[in-house]
């Protein structure tokens, strides 16, 4: 199959190209580096280091002998994005090309405006081109469990029959995002679902929860190919980050009671459910909703297991419950229901005291490329 991965210079693109590739199909990769330029802004790095994106694809060419192709430009740019369509002509199009910081988009007005400029501009551009171009071509499209927020009522996939006044229907799950980032997502579903309606494109909007981990069978072969990870303040993710903070002896950094629960994913689970997606497309005009992860814990839940793997380890890593600088409830109902990729065959990796333990392990290894100064929360929704 022809993949196109926007955003594959990323977290999850990076490995889901490498994945794609290997297993004999063919790749493209397509990304602005723009997450390497809010690295700088931030005064940040990845925690592991990580090439240049050309050097990458060179080192992948050298220990596999598989090409991958590269676009480098802006999905807000529509005549790139249909050039790139046209000379690849993709039969899926798996869109990570966003921005998707929460803090970040809760920095101040110009972020917000920015976060969403860029996702929704981008997404309504993959629309216009698919359509134009390539309109058999399958949009396979990262969204977040975030879009639903923390109802007190199960979470559906993507769908709720309701009735009222003696009526039925089968509508939208209602949405109550937790930022500007996560109504960025909402806003592109939206308008993916009406595109599905009036222009027949076939898509499946994958609500992802939180992604740990960062290691997968391809990314270890060379330090070449070595996936990103991220632990600042703004752009790292909850367990992820609490691993790093254990390694360099700083507190696990819980924001107020620590009872937010949420979905979590490891990372290799990421590229599965993808590429199950891609494997199993919507039909022609379907707009699919598929929750992706595989388990649900409260914040304090991970910080507690962090703690106790690294205590096991011979180290001692405090919870320090911080102010919260987010706006959103630190107890709550957390049922969301994800059987739809179970039923097409993901075999979940479970969280494992082991998986904790190799990511302090690596977070040791790289423990000099950590700036301590940039792991307070520095963005306030408030
Ligand atoms: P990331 O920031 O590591 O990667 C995103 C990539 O997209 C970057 O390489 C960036 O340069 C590129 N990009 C952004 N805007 C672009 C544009 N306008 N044109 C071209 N390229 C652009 O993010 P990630 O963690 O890999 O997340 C990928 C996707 O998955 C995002 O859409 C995110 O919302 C979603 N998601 C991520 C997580 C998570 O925990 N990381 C969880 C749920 C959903
Ligand atoms: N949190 C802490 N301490 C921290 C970091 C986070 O207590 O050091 C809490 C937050 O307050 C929040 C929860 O952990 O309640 C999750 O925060 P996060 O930063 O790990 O994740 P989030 O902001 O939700 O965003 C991440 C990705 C985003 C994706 C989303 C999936 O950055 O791209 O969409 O996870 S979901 O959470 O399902 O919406």
């Amino acid at each position: 199959m022809r993949i196109m991965i926007a955003g594959g210079d990323g977290f999850c693109g990076w490995p889901t190209a490498l994945y794609f590739s290997n297993r004999g199909h063919e790749v493209a990769i397509l990304d602005n580096m723009i997450r390497r330029k809010w690295d700088e802004e931030l005064g940040t790095q990845s925690l592991t280091p990580i090439f240049s994106l050309e050097e990458r694809i060179g080192a992948w060419k050298e220990t596999s002998g598989k090409d991958i192709r590269m676009y480098v430009g802006d999905l807000t740019e529509y005549d790139f994005v249909e050039n790139a369509m046209r000379e690849f002509q993709p039969e899926a199009f798996v869109h990570y090309a966003e921005q998707r910081s929460a803090p970040y988009s809760m920095i101040d007005r110009q972020h917000a405006v920015f976060t969403q400029v860029n996702n929704v501009v981008g997404t309504l551009n993959v629309l216009f081109a698919i359509k134009n171009i390539v309109p058999d071509c399958h949009l396979i499209k990262l969204g977040t469990m975030g879009e639903y927020g923390t109802p007190n009522i199960d979470i559906e996939e993507g769908y709720l029959k309701v009735s009222h006044k003696g009526r039925e229907d089968v509508l939208p799950y209602p949405k109550q995002p937790f930022s500007f980032y996560h109504l960025s997502k909402v806003h592109d579903s939206h308008n993916i679902m009406f595109t599905c309606k009036a222009w027949g494109i076939r898509a499946t909007d994958l609500n992802q929860g939180v992604v740990y981990g960062l290691w997968t069978d391809e990314c270890k072969v060379d330090e070449r190919l070595y996936n990103r990870v991220d632990y600042d303040g703004v752009f790292g993710t909850a367990l992820n980050r609490f691993c790093i903070q254990a390694a360099v002896g700083h507190d696990l950094t819980v924001y107020g009671k620590g009872g937010q629960t949420r979905a979590f994913l490891d990372i290799r689970d990421t590229l599965q459910c993808v590429e199950l997606a891609a494997l199993n497309p919507a039909d022609k005009g379907e707009f699919r909703v598929f929750n992706q992860f595989t388990e649900q814990f409260s914040v304090l839940e991970l910080a507690e297991r962090v703690s106790e793997v690294a205590k096991q380890m011979g180290m001692e890593a405090k919870i320090a419950h911080l102010q919260n600088p987010r706006v959103e409830k630190e107890e709550h109902y957390y049922k969301a229901i994800h059987t739809k990729l179970i039923d097409l065959g993901l075999k979940p990796h479970l969280l494992s005291d082991e998986l904790i333990s190799n990511m302090i392990e690596t977070a040791i290894r790289y423990r000099d490329r950590v700036n301590v100064g940039v792991i307070a929360p520095s963005a306030s929704w408030r």
